[in-house]
C-alpha cells in the first residue's frame, strides 16, 4: 500500500500537481560549480562521481556554499557531457538516478540547494532524438521529433550535411551537437517534461547553458524562450533559481533579463579583464562599488526580482589564479571583492585553493586537489596538456590560518551573516580612499554596509556618518569596527548593520 501511495505522489509531483512537496528551497547564498568527473570518485575508477559529491558534503558544508551547480550529468558521448543522449537519465560514469536521489536528499538536510546544468540549445548529434528527425527527413515522413532540429535544403554558416540525402542541420557547436528548433511546441512540452522530472528527484535549480545561441542574435526571441523556462520551473516550484549563462556584452544581457530570469552570469566583470580582477592587481577598489551599484540598478529596471551572479572564473576560462598572478594576496583581494557583492556569487571547484590551469579547455577542469597525494585525486580529463601546479590541496591548507582555503572560508561566514546581500538594492559609498570599496545593500528595510580595503601593504581608516550607531556582524583580516569608524589593515573588510 505504502509503495502503491508513493507510486501515486511521485506521479502527481511529475504532473506538476504537487508544488508544495518540493517549494522550500534553502535559502540562496553563494554557488559552488562542480565538474563531476575532477570533483571526487568514489569507487576506484578515477572518474568523479554522484556519491564523491555525497562523501564530501562535510567540505562544502565547512566552505559555506549555499548552491551546488554540477555541471551535466547526463549520459553522454564527450568527457565534458554537454552534448547530451538522454535527459531523463544520470551519466553510469557518475552513477545512477538512485544515486542522484540520495545526493540531493543529503544535501538539503545540510541546507544546500542542488543546480542541474541545462542543455536546451543543443543535444548529441547521438540522440536518439536526433537519429530519428534525420531519418524523416530522408524518408520525407513526420515523426515525433522531425521538428525538433533546425534543418535546411541548402548549406550555409554552421550547416552541417546529413549524409546520403540533401539536407543540412544547424550546429553552432559543431556537427557533434545539433541545435534544437526552440518554436516547436512538442519539443517545448517534452523540456517541460524535463524540468518537471528534476525537480521531483529535488533540484532546487537550473543553470542554462548557451542562452545567447538560442536564438543566435534574435535576443527577444531568445528572451520569450527563456521565460518559458523559468514559468515552467517556477509553476512547479516558485523557489526554484535560475541562471543563464549569456557570455556577451552588458546591453545583450539585460535585454535577457527581461525575461524575469533569476540572474544571468555577470561576464563582463569576469575574467582577466573585468573589474574584480583588475582592481585586485590594482589595489584600487573604490570603483568596483559604484560600477556594480550601477549594474545592480540597471538589472534591477528591467527585472526587479533578478540579481546578479558575479565570478571570476568557470569551466570555460583560464582558472583565477594565472589571472592574478599566482600570488595569494591579489587572489584574496579578488575573492574579498567578489564574494561580498549583492546577488549569487559563484566560485568554481578549486578557486578556494588556488588551483591552476589554462589553455585547452581541459586544464581547466584539472581533479581537485584533495591533498599533496595525487592518490586522492581523480584521473585528469584524457586531452589535458598540463599539470597542476598547486601542490597544497585542502588537507595541506586546512590547518594553515593563512591559506587561501580558510580565507575563502571566512568570506563566505561573513557573508552568511547578511542575508540582505541575496536581494538588496545596493547603493555604493565614497570611502575616501582608492583602496576602499564601500557600499550598502538594503533589503525588507534592513541595511547592511560593507567596507573593504584591498589594499596590500596600507592600513585604512574609514569614518563616515552612514556608519554611527552601527552593529558590528563580522570581519575579516583583522578589521575592526568601533564608534562609526572602521579599521582596516590591508586585505581586510567588514559588514556592519545600520540602525
Ligand atoms: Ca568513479
Amino acid at each position: 500500500m505504502r509503495k502503491f501511495l508513493s507510486g501515486i505522489l511521485s506521479l502527481l509531483l511529475l504532473m506538476g500537481l504537487l508544488p508544495a512537496a518540493y517549494a522550500e528551497e534553502p535559502a540562496l547564498g553563494v554557488t559552488y560549480e562542480i565538474f563531476v568527473a575532477s570533483f571526487q570518485d568514489s569507487d576506484g575508477d578515477g572518474i568523479g562521481d554522484l556519491q564523491g559529491i555525497i562523501d564530501r558534503l562535510d567540505y562544502l558544508q565547512s566552505l559555506g556554499v549555499r548552491q551546488i551547480w554540477l555541471m551535466p550529468i547526463h549520459p553522454s558521448p564527450s568527457y565534458h557531457k554537454y552534448d547530451v543522449l538522454d535527459y531523463y537519465a544520470v551519466d553510469p560514469s557518475y552513477g545512477t538516478l538512485d544515486d542522484f536521489d540520495r545526493l540531493t536528499a543529503a544535501c538539503k538536510e545540510r541546507g544546500i540547494r542542488v543546480i542541474l546544468d541545462l542543455v536546451l540549445n543543443h543535444s548529441s548529434s547521438s540522440h536518439p532524438w536526433f537519429l530519428a528527425a534525420c531519418d524523416d527527413k530522408f524518408f520525407s515522413r513526420t515523426g515525433k521529433t522531425t521538428d525538433w532540429y533546425v534543418f535546411y535544403p541548402e548549406e550555409g554558416n554552421a550547416r552541417h550535411k546529413i549524409s546520403g540525402c540533401s539536407w543540412w542541420y544547424e550546429g553552432q557547436f559543431g556537427s557533434h551537437m545539433p541545435d534544437f528548433n526552440l518554436d516547436s511546441e512538442s519539443l517545448r512540452a517534452e523540456f517541460a517534461k524535463i524540468i518537471t522530472f528534476w525537480q521531483s528527484h529535488g533540484v532546487g535549480g537550473f543553470r542554462l547553458d548557451a542562452v545567447t545561441s538560442y536564438y543566435t542574435g534574435a535576443n527577444a526571441s531568445t528572451a520569450d524562450f527563456l521565460r518559458f523556462v523559468c514559468e515552467t520551473a517556477k509553476a512547479n516550484d516558485p523557489d526554484c533559481y535560475l541562471v543563464g549563462e549569456a557570455w556577451t556584452d552588458e546591453a545583450t544581457i539585460l535585454t535577457l533579463y527581461e525575461s524575469g530570469i533569476d540572474s544571468l552570469f555577470n561576464f563582463p566583470a569576469s575574467d582577466s579583464t573585468g573589474r574584480f580582477v583588475k582592481a585586485a592587481l590594482a589595489g584600487k577598489s573604490s570603483t568596483v562599488a559604484s560600477a556594480q551599484a550601477d549594474w545592480n540598478a540597471r538589472i534591477r529596471a528591467v527585472s526587479p526580482a533578478s540579481v546578479d551572479a558575479p565570478f571570476v572564473s568557470n569551466h570555460d576560462m583560464a582558472r583565477a589564479r594565472g589571472m592574478l598572478r599566482s600570488k595569494v594576496p591579489n587572489e584574496k583581494a579578488a575573492a574579498l571583492l567578489y564574494l561580498l557583492m549583492p546577488g549569487v556569487p559563484t566560485v568554481y571547484y578549486g578557486e578556494e585553493l588556488g588551483m591552476s590551469g589554462s589553455g585547452s579547455d581541459e586544464n581547466k577542469r584539472l581533479p581537485m586537489v584533495w591533498s599533496s597525494d595525487a592518490a586522492t585525486q581523480c584521473k585528469a580529463p584524457a586531452a589535458a596538456d598540463q599539470a597542476q601546479r598547486l601542490t597544497d590541496g585542502v588537507a595541506e591548507q586546512d590547518s594553515d590560518p593563512d591559506s587561501l582555503l580558510n580565507w575563502y572560508r571566512q568570506l563566505i561566514a561573513l557573508r552568511n551573516l547578511a542575508p540582505e546581500l541575496t536581494r538588496g538594492e545596493m547603493t555604493a559609498l565614497d570611502g575616501g580612499n582608492d583602496a576602499i570599496c564601500a557600499y550598502t545593500v538594503t533589503d525588507a528595510g534592513s541595511t547592511v554596509a560593507i567596507i573593504s580595503n584591498v589594499s596590500q601593504k596600507d592600513t585604512l581608516t574609514v569614518s563616515l556618518d552612514v556608519l554611527r550607531g552601527a552593529e558590528l556582524l563580522g570581519g575579516i583580516g583583522g578589521a575592526a569596527f568601533a564608534d562609526g569608524t572602521a579599521n582596516l589593515p590591508p586585505l581586510s573588510g567588514i559588514i556592519v548593520r545600520l540602525p
